[in-house]
């Protein structure tokens, strides 16, 4: 790994009353000497004048830590100047000049991942608490982030090392000798509960997985029936073409929709019917497969026509778990703008007189709401998903071969469990997975 001094603007470009500039490597005692002249005691904030030959820079703040207690593990020194970007652009260049490159994103987090400082499910936590868009997924990136995740990853991969060792005791039981029953039944136990505490951690992670995750709503139903007319209703602009003509809406749009400072994605799609257009039909298709991963789907249905078995059947044939039908048009029948009691499902609004579109919004508010985080949320990433996933496979896979009695391919396969939970964390992690990760980061972090 490289450890020559790195450095870079930590805060946002703009301006603010300070900016902080950080610098990290294994030894800052050049650059230190260079760029400030002085050497600067441990962890003490010091007033200094930052002059490039007679010029002053700015007057900052210099905090050095000494290695290896700091955030990267390295000798770090912050500045805290004014938050103004020539300013902190001029600090910088002259930092470059003097012996330090610039950082590459997530650069000073992969250097604390490589001197232990963070493991991988940590350095993730920071970078999603960087980007947690509402208290919900903060207090869950909080959550991995001090270790409550780590730890108990860390329990289960121990778990699994010391059942391994005892079913390898197992296999070099004496050929002659049964393997007596208890300890088959022992060891079964004990996956038992290991596949049990895994499937806790399973849970909770998923919880939190969609915590980060922008939901998706989509807008479906036959053409004409106003999907793209209630979308430029919600977003309060004409974004989606809205005509008479069925048909108008060939591709899938995505649109982001900020519903009290959470943000969604709404999807505008093709009006699904029987056409002969090779376009339409595309975009049907299309529509079809983004219908299925939406997180809720709106089918609307133009409440002159009335419903259709039609409707009915797209909802039973595409397997609609979470949907509400929005009948439209209520100008035109003189309904009111409500949610129906009896069937909390059907809602009755008007894009043309913008009745009802409240209505909407309450609906993903109250998709929010009914997220809980408790103290075991973790804001797991996919991969992590994936891995604990991976972990249960061979778990399971184990224990049935303990049931065979094929003991060395249930070693093989609590070796396997033991890898994917051990990867999480970022041992024996390829190179290529690391800078995938840390070239998600911001600069500076
Ligand atoms: N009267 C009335 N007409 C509407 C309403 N919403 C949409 N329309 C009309 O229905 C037609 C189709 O609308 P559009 O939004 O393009 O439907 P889409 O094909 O489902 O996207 C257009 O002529 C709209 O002006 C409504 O609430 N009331
Ligand atoms: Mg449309």
């Amino acid at each position: 790994m490289n450890n020559e001094p790195i450095c870079a603007i930590a805060t946002p470009s703009g301006s603010s009353a300070l900016g902080i500039i950080r610098i990290s490597g294994q030894d800052l005692s050049t650059v230190t000497e260079k760029v400030f002249s002085r050497t600067f005691e441990d962890r003490k904030a010091t007033l200094v004048n930052i002059c490039e030959e007679k010029d002053i820079l700015d007057q900052s703040i210099v905090i050095y830590y000494k290695s290896p207690r700091s955030y990267t593990g390295e000798d770090m020194i912050e500045i805290i100047c004014h938050g103004n970007h020539v300013v902190m652009n001029s600090i910088l260049n002259f930092l470059v000049k003097n012996g330090a490159r610039s950082a590459n994103p997530g650069e000073f987090s992969e250097r604390a991942f490589f001197n232990n400082k963070l493991n991988l499910a940590q350095a993730e936590a920071v970078a999603d608490l960087i980007s947690a868009s509402d208290k919900k997924a903060v207090k869950a990136a909080q959550n991995s982030l001090c270790g409550k995740f780590v730890n108990e990853i860390n329990l289960l991969a121990q778990d699994i090392l010391s059942l391994r060792a005892e079913v390898e005791s197992v296999i070099n039981f004496p050929e002659d000798d049964d393997v007596p029953d208890v300890s088959i039944g022992n060891i079964k136990k004990k996956i038992d509960k290991t596949l049990s505490l895994l499937s806790d951690v399973i849970k909770n992670s998923k919880e939190g997985a969609t915590l980060n995750q922008r939901k998706i709503y989509a807008f479906a139903g036959k053409p004409n029936s106003g999907k793209s007319s209630l979308i430029n209703c919600l977003l309060r602009k004409n974004a989606s073409i809205v005509s008479s003509h069925a048909g108008t809406t060939r591709d899938v749009l995505e649109y982001e929709l900020n519903i009290n400072d959470k943000i969604v994605n709404i999807v505008d799609t093709a009006g699904i019917h029987d056409t002969s257009d090779d376009v339409e039909k595309e975009g049907i298709s299309r529509a079809i497969k983004s219908i299925a991963s939406a997180d809720k789907v709106f089918y609307i249905v133009d409440d002159s026509q009335g419903i259709t078995d039609a409707d009915k059947n797209f909802i039973k044939t595409y397997q609609i778990e979470k949907y509400v039908v929005l009948f439209n048009k209520i100008d035109l029948t003189g309904k009111e703008p409500i949610i129906d009691n009896r069937n909390n499902k059907y809602v009755y609004v008007s894009a043309k007189e913008s009745l009802g579109i409240d209505l909407i919004k309450q609906i993903i508010e109250e998709d929010f709401s009914s997220e809980v985080v408790s103290e075991n949320t973790y804001l797991a990433r996919r991969r992590h998903l994936e891995l604990l996933n991976k972990g249960r496979l061979h778990l399971e896979e184990s224990k049935r071969n303990i049931i065979k009695g094929t003991f060395d391919f249930s070693a093989e396969e609590l070796r396997l469990a033991h890898v994917a939970l051990s990867s999480i964390l970022g041992q024996n992690s390829k190179e290529d997975l690391l800078d995938e990760i840390f070239n998600s980061f911001c600069i500076g972090k």
